[in-house]
């Protein structure tokens, strides 16, 4: 008798057709590798030498104004740029280039450069919500683009060059690989089946309640049957929406309310500033109606075991597939039992 609490097994993603192995009775072996450093605590409200915070100069020499709530800005160093030639390159099917157009931008969330999205009042996430959705919206609507991805990578671990809190947007004219998976992966669910993906799987998982974080009346934070990283989550909204331009004016501050809980629950699991990289996957803007597409948010945090082991993506990885030790059961189990109130809050 299989049992996915003791006995190495692979589990499908169901969004990317792709495996992860699970070895649960992995989890004791020692830890001789390397500790990273924990990250910074205490930062000031105001960084003379950010380049986020009001009134200040960008690298690029523009300057910021004195922004009082969110503050949305063209990435001085964008990795796409709208006036890309749209032409293709292709030697005998072997070497194959496309233009790729496109805008990136970067959403500071706060004019305060110390706070997080689990620090900030759900009333201002609820304002950052409303900028996502106007930078959908707005890149979403423009001919040439067919992808808007909107993410945040928090912490130094994750890469992030700043701790003031920040988002980017890159929008491009082609689909890249994951929501490009995702789309397969929904639309084949929805033509066997004639139900949706996520639909169909949030009900299973709000049935078992194993892998389910947190929820408020409009969403579910679970961690995924088919995660990859230890403590990885997704966030679904229990109505079936295909963007965020569909939510309603409830569902926007329900949105706001379960990302201030869920980041809280992470900074309270290891007691520092949790790192991790989250965006949303939501429909293409290539004027598809896309009805098969289940609009979600993705978390995925580097730590494993406390705020200086984080995990790797190496060797067997590399070359194999993704593996992981602790179960998603676990880890929802530990992140269930965390409080919502703030650690630097608390006391
Ligand atoms: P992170 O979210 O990974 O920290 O990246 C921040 C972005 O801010 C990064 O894409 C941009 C960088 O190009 N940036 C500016 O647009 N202007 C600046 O003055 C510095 C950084
Ligand atoms: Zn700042």
């Amino acid at each position: 008798m299989l049992d996915l609490t003791e006995h190495p097994h692979r589990r499908l993603n169901l969004l990317t057709r792709e495996w992860v192995l699970v070895s649960p009775h992995r989890t004791k072996r020692p830890w001789q590798g390397q500790v990273e450093k924990p990250p910074e605590e205490k930062l000031p409200a105001y960084d003379p030498g950010c380049y986020l915070c009001p009134g200040n100069a960008r690298a690029g020499g523009k300057r910021n104004p004195q922004y009082t709530e969110t503050f949305v800005f063209d990435n001085d160093f964008a990795a796409l740029l709208a006036d890309t030639p749209r032409e293709k390159v292709n030697r005998a099917g072997l070497l194959v280039a496309e233009g790729e157009p496109g805008v990136c931008r970067v959403i500071c969330f706060s004019p305060r450069h110390d706070l997080t999205l689990a620090r900030m009042e759900v009333e201002a996430i609820r304002k950052v919500v409303d900028v996502w959705v106007e930078q959908f919206t707005e890149l979403g609507s423009r001919e040439f683009i067919e992808y808007v991805q909107i993410f945040e990578n928090r912490g130094a671990m994750m890469g992030c060059s700043n701790p003031h809190p920040h988002c980017q947007v890159w929008a491009n004219s082609s689909i890249p690989n994951e929501p490009a998976k995702e789309t397969c992966c929904q639309l084949g669910w929805l033509k066997e089946k004639g139900s949706l993906l996520l639909g169909d799987y949030l009900a299973l998982e709000l049935d078992t309640g194993e892998r389910v974080v947190l929820e408020n009346d409009c969403f579910v934070a679970v961690v995924p049957f088919w995660a990859v990283w230890p403590f990885e989550t997704m966030i679904l909204p229990r109505r079936h929406v295909t963007g965020m331009d569909e939510f309603s004016n409830e569902e926007r501050t329900a949105l706001a309310d379960v990302l201030k809980r869920l980041t809280t629950r992470y900074d309270n699991l290891f007691q520092v500033p949790f790192p991790y990289s989250m965006g949303f996957h939501q429909r293409p803007t290539d004027g598809k109606e896309h009805r098969e597409w289940y609009f979600h948010a993705h978390f995925y945090p580097p730590l494993l075991r406390s705020a200086t082991v984080k995990k790797f993506m190496v060797g067997y990885e590399f070359l194999a597939y993704p593996q992981r030790d602790i179960t998603p059961e676990s880890a929802a189990a530990r992140l269930r039992e965390l409080p919502e109130r703030h650690y630097n809050e608390a006391g």
